[in-house]
């Protein structure tokens, strides 16, 4: 696994968990983990349960005993890291976004489609469509229990950027984030509203906005908190992207992602509605689903939640007996489980790199919308 901030350590719970928890088909060990401060890495290492620590990606990636290279750095180098993986004959699991810029990631699909032709398996780290809840949306949805997909609501709202104290992280510095709330958490809407619609998104119009210009330099501290230091730098991304989608089948989306959602913390709501019916989630609530079925006798229709909690319901059997909660992490986990097991069987995993780069599109739609006043901006053809 090469880096280690809070995207390293809840991919070493799945690492962790996952030969403990599914009988995999194969097995893997959490051989090393690389960053480039020896100490801190090696620190890493011993609470997380890694093997061994290293500071140079190149010579791990270079070792004959590794055989899949988990990429969670900073946007930035996720396309060097994967590119080199790739060629080095490892099986790749990249954290999302894909990469900062639809170059980059169409480099990416382009390694990994010459490694598949050797077997050589990539997968894009959108963990929220392994939350049970939301792969038993998915099939509801392929099953037709909402009819045609008429519109759909998506947003994903965090707030850890309200205080303009807030040191300047990379997550606010596009050369290493790419963008802001719109490609570390606009991704992953995204991402969940093709997923479960099973549709792309074909076009967009929207804005995005910085609400604080400047930000006191980081001291301390990498990720979502950290300490200041002496004197201020310039935000270099967005604070809060608010756009609309139009999905292959003509419905149109309601996108929101933003970090200036006062009070909320983590919250992601996706609500797909149909002329049969209408089906939610909330990531606050992530055991469950809300259904809401227009074909039930008039006068007893209304949202009911669904336990998804069963045995029947998407990895919950290898847990714990019925009725007994999933959290955060388990997403992280079933990750682990999908990618070992397409190793094993030979199979090329999902999101594949090509999904990685169609959600990286839309994220550049975005931005270039916004760039001409909300103009409408067509993702496979205006996209560079
Ligand atoms: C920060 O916004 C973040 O850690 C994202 O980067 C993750 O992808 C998401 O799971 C939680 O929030």
């Amino acid at each position: 696994m090469i880096g280690y901030g809070f995207m390293g350590a809840a991919h070493s719970v799945g690492w962790r968990q996952a030969p403990h928890v599914f009988a995999l088909p194969d097995q893997a060990e959490m051989a090393v983990v690389v960053g480039r401060n020896a100490d801190a890495v090696a620190q890493a290492a011993a609470q997380w349960g890694w093997q061994e620590s290293a500071t140079d990606w190149r010579e791990v990636i270079a070792r004959d005993d590794i055989d899949i290279v988990d990429i969670v750095t900073p946007g930035d180098s996720h396309a060097e890291i994967a590119i080199a993986a790739l060629e080095a004959g490892k099986h790749v699991l990249c954290e999302k976004p894909l990469a900062n810029t639809t170059a980059q990631a169409e480099a990416m699909r382009d390694a990994a489609a010459r490694a598949a032709e050797r077997g050589i398996r990539s997968m894009v780290g959108f963990t929220y469509r392994r939350v049970p809840a939301v792969t038993f949306l998915r099939d509801l949805i392929a099953e037709g229990v909402v009819g045609t997909v008429q519109q759909v609501r998506a947003a994903y709202r965090q707030d850890w950027l309200v205080d303009p104290g807030m040191p300047l992280a990379w997550r606010l510095q596009k050369e290493h984030a790419g963008s802001g709330a719109l490609g570390d958490i606009g991704a992953h809407i995204i991402d969940m509203t093709q997923f479960v619609t099973g549709q792309e998104v074909t076009a967009v119009s929207g804005t995005v906005e910085t609400i604080v210009k400047q930000r006191p330099l980081l001291g301390s501290g990498s990720g979502l908190s950290g300490t200041a230091a002496e004197g201020y730098g310039e935000v270099t991304v967005d604070d809060l992207a608010l756009f609309t989608g139009r999905l292959e089948g003509g419905a149109l989306v309601s996108f929101e992602a933003t970090r200036f959602a006062t009070g909320r913390k983590n919250a992601l709501t996706l609500e797909v509605s149909g002329d049969k019916g209408a089906l939610a989630f909330d990531l606050e609530d992530l055991n469950s689903l809300q259904f809401y079925d227009r074909t039930a006798p008039e006068g007893r229709q209304g949202f009911t939640k669904i336990l998804v909690t069963e045995a029947s319901h998407p990895y919950v059997a290898a847990w714990w007996p019925a009725g007994h909660m999933l959290g955060y992490e388990h997403g992280f986990v079933h990750q682990v489980v999908d990618l070992v097991t397409a190793i094993a069987e030979g199979t090329d995993p999902h999101p594949s790199f090509e999904e990685g780069l169609s959600v990286q599109r839309v994220l550049a739609a975005v931005e270039g919308s916004a760039a001409h006043d909300s103009a409408w901006v067509n993702v496979n053809t205006d996209v560079a």
